[in-house]
C-alpha cells in the first residue's frame, strides 16, 4: 500500500507513535510518506521505503497567524495525488483529520482513503471545548476509517462528541525487540547512589500529568526507603516542580534530566515508574517503563487500566491520593521479591499484548478493509 502518515513531529505520545507505525509499514515493504512540519524525532534513520515531506508555513504580513491548515491540506493534496496515495492516516482529529478530508474533496472522492487515529487530547481536551467540537465530530464523522489508542477513548468519543462513525480501538505498541531493560554500569553510577530505589518519571509536564503528586509521593517514599527520583522530561510546569522539590528539600534526592530522546538505558535504571496523570488515554510512557521491566502506580484514570495491570504489574490508586501512591510503592519497594514479580509482570504484559509485531498487523487489516470498500460508518457503536 502507498500510506501517507501525517502527525506531529515534536516529543510526545501520538508522534512517537504515528512514527513507529509508519517505520514498521515501511519495513513490511509498504511505501510511507510521512507529512509534518518536521522530521518527526524518532525517524532518525533512513529507509528506502520512507519519504518526509515537509508542510512549510509562510507567515504574511497580512495573517496574525500561520496558515497551517490550509498549507498542510496543500501538501496533503500535492503528495497524494504526485504518489497516488491509497491511504492518508491522520494522528490526531484537529488539524490533521480535518486537512486529510480537505485534501480529499480537493483530489474527488476516489482519489485515498481517510484514516484518524484518536490520541486522547483531541477528545479529553480539545473535544470538550466549544470552539473545537463541531470541527472535531465533522472530521471524524467524514473519516472512511476511525481508530482510538484505547476502549476508554472511544468511548469517551462517543460521550463528548456527536460521532456517528464505528471506531477501533487499536492499542499502542512498542517494537519489544528494541524496548527493553538493558545494563549500563556507568550510568547507574553516574545517576544514583549504592543501595538507592530508583523511582521514575517521565512526561511533557503539562498540568494534566500532576508531576507534583509525583514529587509528593516521593517525599513520603523516601522517609521510609533510601531512594532517588530521576524526573524525564520538560514543559510548562517544571518551575513549579522545582519549586516544589526545594521546598520540600529534596533537592539532593530529585534529578531533573529535562527532555531526552532516547529513554530506553535510563528506563532501565528504575525500580518504580510513577505515572500521576488526571488523564491519559493510554499511557505510552507507562508501556515504555514497563517494557524496561519497570512496574507502573498510576491513578486509576482513562485508559490505564488497559495497560497496567492491578497487582501483577503495577498498581493502580484513586485520582489524587498521593499517600495511596506512596504506600503501594512502599509496599513494592520494601519487598524485593514482589518488586521483581511486578517488574516481570510488566515486561510480559507488553510482549503478550502491545508488541509491534501483534498490533501493525491490526493497522494492516484495518486499511485494507477500508480500500475494499468495508463501510466502518455501519458497525456503530
Ligand atoms: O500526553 C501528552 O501530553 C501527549 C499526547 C500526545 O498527543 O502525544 O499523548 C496522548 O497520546 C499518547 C499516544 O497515543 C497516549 O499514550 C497518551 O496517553 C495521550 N495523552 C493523554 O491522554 C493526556
Amino acid at each position: 500500500m502507498r500510506i501517507g502518515i501525517v502527525c506531529y513531529p515534536s516529543v510526545g505520545g501520538s508522534g512517537v507513535v504515528a512514527t513507529e507505525l509508519g517505520k514498521h509499514l515501511a519495513t513490511r515493504g509498504h511505501e510511507i510518506h510521512f507529512i509534518s512540519s518536521e522530521v518527526p524525532f524518532r525517524l532518525n534513520e533512513f529507509h528506502e521505503n520512507i519519504t518526509f515531506h515537509e508542510v512549510e508555513t509562510p507567515l504574511y504580513p497580512l495573517f496574525k497567524e500561520p496558515p497551517y491548515f490550509i498549507t498542510l491540506t496543500n501538501k496533503i493534496a500535492e503528495v497524494a495525488r504526485m504518489h497516488k496515495l491509497d491511504i492518508v492516516h491522520a494522528h490526531y482529529a484537529i488539524p490533521h483529520a480535518a486537512s486529510a478530508y480537505m485534501a480529499r474533496c480537493i483530489l474527488g472522492p476516489n482519489s485515498f482513503k481517510v484514516v484518524t487515529t484518536l490520541h486522547g487530547t483531541d477528545i479529553t481536551l480539545m473535544g470538550q471545548d466549544p470552539s473545537f467540537t463541531e470541527s472535531i465530530a465533522f472530521s471524524i464523522n467524514q473519516s472512511d476509517g476511525v481508530t482510538a489508542v484505547s476502549n476508554d477513548l472511544r468511548q469517551a468519543t462517543y460521550e463528548a462528541l456527536p460521532v456517528t462513525r464505528d471506531i477501533q480501538t487499536i492499542h499502542n505498541f512498542l517494537d519489544c525487540a528494541v524496548h527493553h531493560r538493558v545494563s549500563i554500569p556507568w550510568l547507574k553510577n553516574r545517576y544514583t547512589k549504592p543501595g538507592e530505589k530508583v523511582i521514575l518519571h517521565m512526561s511533557n509536564f503539562r498540568a494534566v500529568k500532576r508531576v507534583e503528586d509525583a514529587v509528593r509521593a516521593f517525599a513520603l517514599i523516601a522517609k521510609d526507603v533510601p531512594s532517588r527520583l530521576m524526573l524525564l522530561g520538560d514543559g510548562p510546569e517544571r518551575a513549579a516542580v522545582h519549586r516544589l522539590v526545594l521546598k520540600l528539600g529534596l533537592e539532593r534526592q530529585v534529578t531533573f534530566m529535562g527532555k531526552q530522546e532516547q529513554v530506553i538505558e535510563l528506563l532501565s535504571l528504575g525500580d518504580l515508574f510513577l505515572l500521576p496523570s488526571e488523564q491519559e488515554s493510554f499511557g505510552l510512557a507507562a508501556l515504555e517503563a514497563m517494557a524496561c521491566e519497570v512496574p507502573v502506580v498510576a491513578y486509576n484514570v482513562g485508559g490505564l487500566p488497559e495497560v497496567v495491570v492491578e497487582g501483577s504489574t503495577g498498581y493502580l490508586v484513586p485520582l489524587g491520593d498521593v499517600d495511596a501512591m506512596a504506600e503501594r510503592s512502599l509496599r513494592l519497594l520494601g519487598n524485593p521479591d514482589l518488586q521483581r514479580e511486578l517488574a516481570i509482570g510488566a515486561r510480559q504484559r507488553v510482549k503478550s499484548t502491545f508488541c509491534s509485531d501483534h498490533i501493525v498487523p491490526q493497522y494492516e487489516a484495518f486499511y485494507e478493509a477500508i480500500l475494499n470498500g468495508h463501510d466502518a460508518a455501519q458497525n456503530w457503536p
